[in-house]
């Protein structure tokens, strides 16, 4: 049986060192560069920032499996025993350009199911975390359950690129949702405008294609305090590929994917 408590303090003890590590960083030069395409970035803190978890955790906890964003980790095909989700930084784009708004995040799963996610707001110094069955916390007070909004009252997060022709998902569709609800916002990091939904900040959170790093700790966060997590289709995630992503409280989501995202 895993100690939750003790890898909850672990964790948390390893997120505060690397945030430490981070934050230094600004004082120094950056090397970047890029993976997919131009705009697709990865620095060398993203690449220390995993490497510094994957070696702790392959010293305190060998018998676990990590996926990780930057290739260090694991190659799995199988959600078996204990997995550790780690994006070291989510929101790359912003870390580079802006220094705020980026976050660790790391998720830990059992067999498939959510036990400990914590996303960590380098810039903000706010730690969203959750355990399973004992709530969803920010810097260590408890965020109350999610209360419904009407769309009409409702700030959604989706970012631009999805507002306009893109080959994952019909923009016409997303254009009408973005008119109805009272605001649009984007941050550029999934990892905490899934933490905004959790801790209300944000109604509902969408986006086409993430992977499973950028939204492990998001679930845990989101469904702790009753919330939602689907894909666009409203069918569950699979924690070993690409996703689409739409969060938030039942109702609104519910009314969402009806009249908005599934219609025809
Ligand atoms: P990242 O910064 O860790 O790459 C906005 O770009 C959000 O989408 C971020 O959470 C970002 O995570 C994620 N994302 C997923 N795939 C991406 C890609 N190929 N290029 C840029 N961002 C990506
Ligand atoms: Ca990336
Ligand atoms: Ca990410
Ligand atoms: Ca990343």
């Amino acid at each position: 049986m895993a100690n939750w408590t003790e890898i909850d303090q672990q964790v948390k003890t390893w997120i505060m060192e690397a945030g430490d590590s981070i934050r230094e960083s600004f004082k120094h030069s950056l090397s970047i560069h890029t993976k997919s395409n131009p705009n697709d970035l990865v620095t060398n803190i993203d690449e220390e920032t995993e490497r510094f978890f994957i070696s702790n955790i392959r010293k305190a906890y060998p018998g676990h499996s990590i996926l990780g964003e930057e290739g260090q980790g694991d190659d799995l095909t199988s959600l078996k025993g204990i997995v550790w989700m780690i994006d070291p930084i989510d929101g790359t784009m912003n870390f580079v350009h802006q220094q705020r708004h980026f976050a660790i995040s790391i998720g830990i799963y059992e067999n498939g199911v959510g036990r400990l996610g914590y996303v960590y707001d380098v810039a903000h110094d706010e730690l969203y975390y959750a355990e399973r069955g004992n709530g969803a916390y920010m810097n260590g007070v408890r965020l109350p359950s999610l209360t419904e909004v009407r769309l009409e009252k409702a700030l959604v997060a989706v970012n631009a690129t999805w507002l306009v022709k893109n080959k994952y998902f019909d923009e016409k569709k997303l254009v009408d949702l973005a008119i109805r609800a009272r605001g649009t916002r984007s941050y550029g990091s999934a990892a905490i405008e899934l933490a905004y939904v959790a801790s209300g900040r944000l109604d509902c959170y969408l986006s086409m294609r993430l992977s499973p790093w950028d939204f492990a700790a998001g679930k845990i966060l989101v469904e702790e305090v009753g919330g939602i997590m689907t894909n666009l289709a409203g069918e569950e995630l699979d924690l070993l590929k690409t996703n689409s992503i739409f969060a938030g409280a039942p109702v609104l989501h519910g009314q969402i994917l009806n009249d908005f995202l599934v219609r025809k």
